[in-house]
This record gives C-alpha cells, structure tokens and sequence, in this order.
C-alpha cells in the first residue's frame, strides 16, 4: 500500500472520531448548557479563560511563523545576520505587561466565583443535606426533615440546597455538571457546596473520582421539582409505612422473602441503612444508578448483582454466598414489591 493511502486511513478514521465525539454529552450531563447557578458561574470563568488563551495562542503562531518566513535563509544572503533587537527597552516592556494584564483578566473572575460558590452564610437556613458517597452509590440524609434517601435526589426549583458531604470508604468527587462543579467526598473531612437549579428537570450526576472496578457506573440523578411539590413529597415521605401491605399476593410473598433476606441491608422507612433506602424505590429513574427501572433488570440484579456493577457492596448479601437461598420466584415476587414502593405523587415525571 501507498504510504499516502495510510496517511488519508488515519486522516478520516480521525475525523468520523471527532465527529462521532462532539454529538457526545446529553443535555442535562454537561457544563455547556448550564441550567444551575454554579455552573452558570463556572462556565463564564471558562469563557473567559478559553479566549484569552486563544488570543495568546493565536498571536504568537502568527508571529512565529512570519518570523520563521521572513529570516529564513536566502540564496546569496547565507551570511548576512539581521539587526538584533536584545536589550530593547519598549519591546521587554510591552512583552511583561501584556501577561500580566492578561493573569488579571483571569485572575479576577476566577477568584471572585470561586469564593462565590463557596459561600456558607445560608447554610443554616436553607435546606442542608448529608451526602454520603459509597462503593459505588449515593447516600441521602435530610438532616431536619428527617427523611433518608439513596440515588434520586429531590430539591426545589431556584433555592439554594446545601450539601454536606463524607465519604464511608474512598475518595469519591460529587458532580452534576449541569448544576455546579465537582467536589471531593473524603473519608474524614466533611466539604460543603450549595447547588443551585433553575429549572425543573432530572439532571444527571456523577462519581468524578475513580474510587473501584464500577467507578464509571457510580451515577446518581438530582430531581428539581416545584417548591409545593417539593414540599409535598417531603411530607409524603416522612410519612412513609414500612406495615402498608402491597396490594397483590405475589408481593405480599416478596415483602415476606424481603423481610428476611433484604431488610438487613436495605430500609424501607426512614431509618439508615448500610446498603441504600429503598422507601420510594418504585419512584426511581434507574435501578442501582445505571440500570433501566424495569421488573426484568430487577430481577437480574437481584439474582447476580456482580454482573451489573463489578465489586458492589450487595456482593456481601448471605443468600448470595448461600446460591439458591433465593430462587427466581423469590426474586420475581421480591421485584413486585418493591416497583410498588411509591409513596409520593411527586415523580421524576412531575420534574420534566
Ligand atoms: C450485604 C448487604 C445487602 C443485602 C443483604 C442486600 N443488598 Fe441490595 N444492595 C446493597 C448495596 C450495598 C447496594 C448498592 C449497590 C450499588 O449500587 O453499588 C444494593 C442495591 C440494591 C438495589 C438497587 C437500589 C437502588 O437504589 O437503585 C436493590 C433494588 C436491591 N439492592 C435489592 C436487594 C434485595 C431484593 C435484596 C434481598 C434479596 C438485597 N438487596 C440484599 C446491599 C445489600
Ligand atoms: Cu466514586
């Protein structure tokens, strides 16, 4: 084969790449169409850093390569050496100002939001959660409402929502990038941010440090609703019945099996849990973060969660070590049950 032909290969396999990448990132999953105030804020401090660096960028390529053009090597002129310019006075002069004046141009914003987003002076009053970031899921406590919560996080529209945040294992790193910036959830220091959402929405969130085998599968969703659905499904939940029976016998039998096998780890009221709340599992947008919410998914997960998320802490489940303690029509009627656990009206739906 021709080496050109090689060349044109990589040359288009390059472009349908770049292509194919920039149709990447979902709306609601990206800093560029910020729908909250912190990434509002950020993406201006990006702006801005972004065109002073192609300015910059810009400015020296062209001057580079007049110069490379102008003083290269002419027949006839090989020993002929142009006027040197060292020591001039204006030219140092110019070539130290315009840096800095362009570190001020980024210096100024950058710190300005920067202390902006951290600011704590509301963190009383306002709503204030307790984030708990897990191999490899999400806990949520809402401190003075008294309600527990995993995966799906439920704010209002337009107020700032406080977030106090530990880790019980490794470092993992918070982040709704249509919300605001990352922060990082430590096993010993707790780290505050506030998120702000203008609009009501399901907004995606991620693990943005690699903490295990299913970091990439550590996503969770922030669910902004109206200020009295919020209100609404704040009382709905408190007032969450671990005794309601569900409606069907099969998921009376699965509420039975789940009593003995599952209740060790999951809560169905507002009590912790070592593995996530389930009270308004059938409200969830995904199962365990990433999977689809459907019956068939549930009982996949339930039989082998090893399969669907690498390394997970369910992988300590006794009947999972005793194979067969559940069977299929355990785990069926067990999915039953808990897709009923819909205590609140307030859906992600209501939030589109
Ligand atoms: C040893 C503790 C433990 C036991 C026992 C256990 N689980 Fe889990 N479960 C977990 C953990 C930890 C997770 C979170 C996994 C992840 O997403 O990383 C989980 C996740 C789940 C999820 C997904 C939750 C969500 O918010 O999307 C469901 C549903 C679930 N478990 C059902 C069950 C059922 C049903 C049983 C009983 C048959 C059971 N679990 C037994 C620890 C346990
Ligand atoms: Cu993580």
């Amino acid at each position: 084969m021709k080496e050109w032909m090689g060349k044109i290969r990589t040359l288009s396999l390059f472009s349908l790449m770049v292509l194919l990448l920039s149709a990447c990132g979902k709306e609601n999953l990206t800093t560029f169409i910020p729908k909250g105030y912190g990434a509002e804020e950020s993406l201006k401090v990006i702006t801005i850093s972004t065109i002073v660096m192609a300015v910059v960028f810009i400015v020296v390529m062209v001057i580079f390569i007049y110069v490379v053009w102008k003083f290269r090597q002419k027949k006839g002129e090989e020993n002929v050496i142009p006027k040197q310019v060292e020591g001039n006075k204006t030219l140092e002069i110019v070539w130290t100002v315009i840096p800095i004046l362009l570190l001020i141009i980024i210096a100024v914003p950058t710190i300005l939001v920067t202390y902006d987003l951290a600011d704590q002076s509301e963190i009383d009053d306002s709503i204030t959660i307790n984030v708990t970031g897990k191999q490899f899921w999400w806990h949520f406590e809402y401190a003075n409402e008294e309600i527990q919560t995993s995966q799906d996080l439920y704010i209002p529209v337009g107020e700032k929502v406080y977030l106090k945040m530990l880790s019980s294992d490794v470092v993992h790193s918070f982040w709704v990038p249509a919300l605001s910036g990352k922060m990082d959830v430590n096993p010993d220091n707790e780290n505050t941010m506030y998120i702000q959402a203008h609009e009501e929405g399901v907004y995606w969130g991620k693990c943005a440090e690699f903490c295990g085998d299913s970091h990439s599968l550590m996503d969770f969703k922030i669910i902004a609703v109206s200020k009295e659905e919020y209100a609404q499904w704040v009382e709905d939940l408190q007032n969450v019945n671990k005794d309601v029976q569900p409606e069907t016998t099969t998921a009376q039998e699965g509420q039975a099996i789940f009593e003995q096998s599952c209740i060790g780890c999951h809560a169905i009221d507002n009590t912790p849990s070592a593995g996530p709340n389930l009270s308004n599992f059938g409200d969830r947008t995904t199962i365990a973060g990433v999977l689809e919410h459907n019956e068939e998914e549930l009982v996949e997960w339930i039989m082998d969660p090893n399969s669907k998320k690498p390394g997970n802490g369910m992988l300590g489940a006794p009947y999972l070590q005793n194979k067969g303690e559940i069977t299929q029509d355990d785990a069926e009627k067990i999915a039953e049950y808990l897709m009923q656990l819909k205590p609140s009206e307030i859906t992600p739906n209501s939030a589109q």
